[in-house]
């Protein structure tokens, strides 16, 4: 612990004079109340009761409960002493056929969390769309409908509307990559399509969303500080022969660049390019690529990529035997973090807000209650010092961020991996931190002590990046 602590501190650098620690959520994973106060299905809701799809059968009903125990929640947050919380905002609770009517109870509701946040002293990110996209405009095509972009723009305007006077922090999408190849590409995610000109069009869909998103709320929100959320990660083959080693490549463009390129560049990577062609029109990328003022970073592990027959001949393998793994299997190699970190500072040149990182364990209660995830403390650990690896090597890292707060709705395996620092009893709603949140705790304590002395502060509430 002490290490971990002087790592950080070590860590500090004047080009980095601000540093924000917190956890992260999405609406579908915790909320729950799905049929309450006139919330609109969403694609999950609907994935969910399709048999077979969700490990036994779970669904995003009750989920952590969070609509009814938000304060509690706080009060977790206040106790690990973080700076920011990011949530997502469900479209479906605040416009239930995802156009037309706002619901005046869900937009009520998230008055009622940022107003306890703030009141916290805890900074609220907002991201508009963590993949509940609601299922009134799933049924007229979804992504893969080019109107689309209007509706989310009219969507973040109705956001910026009410929740811009308080919050300035704002993403516009998690992970496209996963929610487009997972969900269009594959069929593994809601809404369950193998299809490779849908993926495309989702793609495209996407980014023109986003960009349209950013407009409007560059326009109504003043002193907005705006990004998009994006997970990159090494892509190494899963075996020695070539064809891993080209699907891997071409995974890469997919999984790595087909949002960010875009975004930030203008421009299709190669592999995409021709693919998405017929789905774009004149002006759309210059409408894509608007001023960012951070980028977002998922980040868990490396892909190890192998060979497929699906429609990106690419899919997820094996890492090598000897790589070390995390109790559900995902590698862990901490200095593919730093090296990410690295690259996308020298790639992109904005402030880097790491979203997402953190692990499900084999969380076990002994008979005190307690919970020493023993496995998740060497993981955070490992990665937090790979982070201040690549701050000491000149990545501009202003944030962290733990996914998650509460064990939670893990998509198409319910309940049965558990991200959070904190124990979620789903029958009782019962809450207990885990020893991982003690640590963290510990981590952030040191952090702001440091920060008289020029460590990495957590000072900041609005970062100077905006
Ligand atoms: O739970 C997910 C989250 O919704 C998106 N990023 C990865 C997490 C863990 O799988």
């Amino acid at each position: 612990m002490a290490e971990d602590i002087r790592a950080l501190e070590n860590a500090a650098q004047p080009a980095n004079p601000r540093f924000t620690w917190g956890v992260s959520t999405s609406s579908f994973q915790i909320e729950g109340a799905a049929r309450l106060d006139g919330r609109g299905d969403s694609i999950w809701d609907a994935f969910c009761r399709q048999e077979g799809r969700i490990k036994n059968g779970d669904t995003g009903d009750v989920a952590c409960d969070h609509y009814h125990r938000y304060s509690e929640d706080i009060g977790l947050m206040r106790d690990l002493g973080i700076d920011a919380y990011r949530f997502s905002i469900s479209w479906p609770r605040v416009l239930p056929a995802g156009r037309g009517t706002a619901n005046e109870a869900g937009l009520a509701f998230y008055d009622r969390l940022i107003d306890e946040l703030l009141a916290s002293g805890i900074e609220p990110w907002i991201c508009l769309y963590h993949w509940d996209l609601p299922q009134a405009l799933d049924e007229l095509g979804g992504w893969q409908n080019r109107d689309i972009a209007g509706w989310f723009a009219d969507y973040a305007a109705l956001v910026a509307r009410r929740y811009g006077g308080r919050v300035k922090r704002l993403a516009t999408f998690n992970e496209p990559s996963v929610f487009t190849i997972f969900g269009y590409g594959f069929g593994w995610n809601a809404p369950g399509i193998a299809d490779k000109a849908a993926l495309h069009k989702a793609i495209h869909h996407v980014n023109l969303s986003h960009g349209r998103a950013v407009e409007v709320l560059r326009q109504s929100v003043r002193d907005a500080s705006i990004g998009a959320i994006h997970n990159r990660q090494p892509c190494y083959p899963s075996g020695t022969g070539d064809e891993d080693r080209q699907a891997a490549l071409h995974f890469a463009d997919y999984w790595n660049d087909a949002f960010p390129y875009p975004q930030h560049f203008a421009f299709y990577p190669q592999a995409l390019a021709e693919e998405i062609e017929p789905f774009q029109k004149p002006g759309d990328l210059a409408l894509i690529a608007q001023p960012l003022d951070w980028f977002g970073l998922n980040h868990y592990s490396p892909h190890y990529i192998k060979a497929d027959g699906n429609c990106l001949g690419a899919t997820l393998g094996p890492p090598p035997a000897d790589v070390p793994r995390t109790a559900i299997g995902w590698p862990i190699v901490p200095h593919a973090f730093r090296d990410t970190l690295l690259d996308i500072n020298a790639r992109f040149r904005l402030p880097i807000y790491v979203l997402e990182n953190g692990t499900a364990d084999d969380d076990k209660m002994d008979g005190s209650g307690n919970i020493e995830d023993a496995g998740r403390v060497a993981y955070l650990q490992g990665y937090t010092a790979a982070m201040r690896e690549a701050i000491s090597a000149g990545a501009d890292v202003r944030g962290y961020f733990v996914w998650s707060l509460l064990d939670n709705f893990e998509w198409t395996a319910g309940y049965s991996q558990r991200f959070g620092l904190v124990h979620v009893d789903f029958a009782t709603q019962r809450r207990s931190p885990k020893a991982s949140a003690r640590w963290y705790a510990d981590l952030i304590k040191q952090s702001q002590k440091s920060s008289a002395a020029g460590g990495i502060t957590s000072a900041a509430r609005a970062g100077s990046d905006g």
